[in-house]
This record gives structure tokens, C-alpha cells and sequence, in this order.
């Protein structure tokens, strides 16, 4: 996979992209990663990369020229131009099935905005798909890109190492993980639940489930509600889901 990402702060993915999986990936040559500055594509004294918006209101947004022209830039690092997303609040939510589908493609572009937001024809003329992680505000698009990147190159085969992988099977998303422990038995006068030193397998993994039932209702209710797919009832790649209300009732 290639991934090109287009930024006014490269300087902010140095950290992330040079450590643990990530760094491993590229190493690997599972990913190539490359940090595009669209500033430097700006054609001005200034070096301007944003404007007024037209009808008035708060804020800059930034200008379509400069990323254009490193859009295009970019295109040429590269076979084909690959799907382009664009990480802004006015986008469809990141989800894991989301990750699962982007980490099919063999080139992503990956655009992290600053300011009140993008010229429309940012979005129309890239063919840029707006993807947001979440409903809360961020200073700009860097961090975004980011999880994005990170979230993705995981599910690259060969990225983690096996014991990693096969806790990546869809049914993981459908209930909170239990509680778990590890040495020492007795930690500040907290002691480790007895039934896991009990070597009963079949209690412990009863045990388990009743733990990720309590902590997924304590914490994430809204994976137990009925109603629509997206949140419940089926995983996200189709398959069938056991009723989880139906095994909260039995377990409690
Ligand atoms: C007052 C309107 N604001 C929108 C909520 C303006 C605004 C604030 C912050 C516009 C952009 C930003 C910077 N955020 C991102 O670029 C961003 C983001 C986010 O803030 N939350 C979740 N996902 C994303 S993806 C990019």
C-alpha cells in the first residue's frame, strides 16, 4: 500500500509514523508513507493557503488551489491516484468497517485540513470522500489522518505479529473485552479474581463473558440496544451476531 498525506504540518506524523507497528510496516514494506506540505504548493509571496469565505461568516477556509496542485503533485508518485479522503467534521464517522475497507486498497491520499474547513470544490473536484472520527473538535485534520492511517495499516497482512491478529475476528467489535490480569497475585491488597488461578477452563470463559456483558452494559449500552444494524444485531461485515439481550438474560 502507498499512502500520501497531505498536510501544513508534516512535522506532527514524525513521532507516530517512526514508532512500533507503524515503523515495523514500513520497514517491512507493507506501507509506504509519505508526508506531502501543501504550502509548497502555493504560488504567492505569502505562501497562502487559506481565505475568506465568500457570503461571509467566521474563520478561513482553505483555498483549492495549493491543494490542487499538490494533489496533482502527487498523483504522479504513484501508479494511480487511489481512493482521496478527506478528514473534516462534515463527514461520514470512521468505523472499523470502514478501516477493514480502506485496507484493501493498494493507494490512499489522505488529506488533514487546518482552519473553519475546505472549499467545496476541494472535496467535488479530488473526488474526495469526507471522513470524520468522531463527534468531537479537533484543532485540525492531522490527528484524524493519523488514526486513520494507524487504524488501517494493522489490518495489513504480516503488520502484527499472530497473537495480535486472531483477536481481530469481527465478533471482538460485538461486546467490551473482560477484565484481565497478570502478575503478581496480590497487588497493593487487590487481589486477582480467584476463579482464573482456579485452571477451570470452561468457568473461566463463562466467568469472561458474564464480565464483558456487565462491562459492556456499565459502559457501552448502546452496543446492546436493538434497532438497526449499524449498532447491534449483525457484525459490521454481515455475518450473524448472537442476541446479546438474550445472553444478558441468561447470564445475570
Ligand atoms: C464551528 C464549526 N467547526 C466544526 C465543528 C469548525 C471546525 C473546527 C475544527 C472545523 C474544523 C476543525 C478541525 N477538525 C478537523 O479538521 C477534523 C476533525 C474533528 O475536528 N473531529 C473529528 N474528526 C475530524 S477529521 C478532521
Amino acid at each position: 500500500m502507498r499512502i500520501d498525506i497531505l498536510t501544513l504540518f508534516p512535522e506532527m506524523f514524525a513521532s507516530p509514523l517512526n514508532c512500533s507497528i507503524l515503523k515495523r510496516a514500513q520497514e517491512r514494506g507493507l506501507v509506504a508513507i509519505s508526508l506531502v506540505n501543501i504550502r509548497d504548493f502555493t504560488t504567492d509571496k505569502y505562501r497562502k493557503v487559506d481565505d475568506k469565505p465568500y457570503g461571509g461568516g467566521p474563520g478561513m477556509v482553505m483555498m483549492p488551489g495549493p491543494l490542487f496542485d499538490c494533489a496533482e503533485f502527487v498523483d504522479r508518485l504513484g501508479p494511480e491516484r487511489g481512493r482521496v479522503i478527506l478528514l473534516t467534521p462534515q463527514g461520514e464517522r470512521f468505523t472499523q468497517a470502514k478501516a477493514r475497507e480502506l485496507a484493501q486498497e493498494s493507494r490512499l491520499v489522505l488529506i488533514a485540513g487546518r482552519y473553519e474547513g475546505f472549499d467545496e470544490r476541494i472535496r467535488i473536484g479530488l473526488g474526495a470522500e469526507p471522513l470524520s472520527i468522531g463527534d468531537y473538535v479537533l484543532n485540525g485534520g492531522e490527528l484524524a489522518a493519523m488514526v486513520v492511517v494507524d487504524a488501517v495499516v494493522r489490518l495489513l497482512p504480516g503488520a502484527l505479529g499472530d497473537e495480535d491478529s486472531a483477536k481481530d475476528d469481527s465478533f471482538s467489535e460485538a461486546l467490551l473485552e473482560y477484565p484481565q490480569y497478570t502478575r503478581p497475585e496480590v497487588f497493593r491488597d487487590m487481589k486477582v479474581p480467584e476463579i482464573l488461578l482456579s485452571g477451570d477452563h470452561a468457568k473461566i470463559a463463562q466467568w469472561r463473558r458474564q464480565q464483558a456483558l456487565e462491562r459492556t452494559r456499565q459502559w457501552r449500552p448502546d452496543l446492546l440496544e436493538t434497532g438497526d444494524r449499524e449498532r447491534k444485531g449483525e457484525s459490521d461485515d454481515g455475518t450473524a451476531r448472537p442476541d446479546q439481550r438474550q445472553a444478558a438474560a441468561e447470564e445475570s
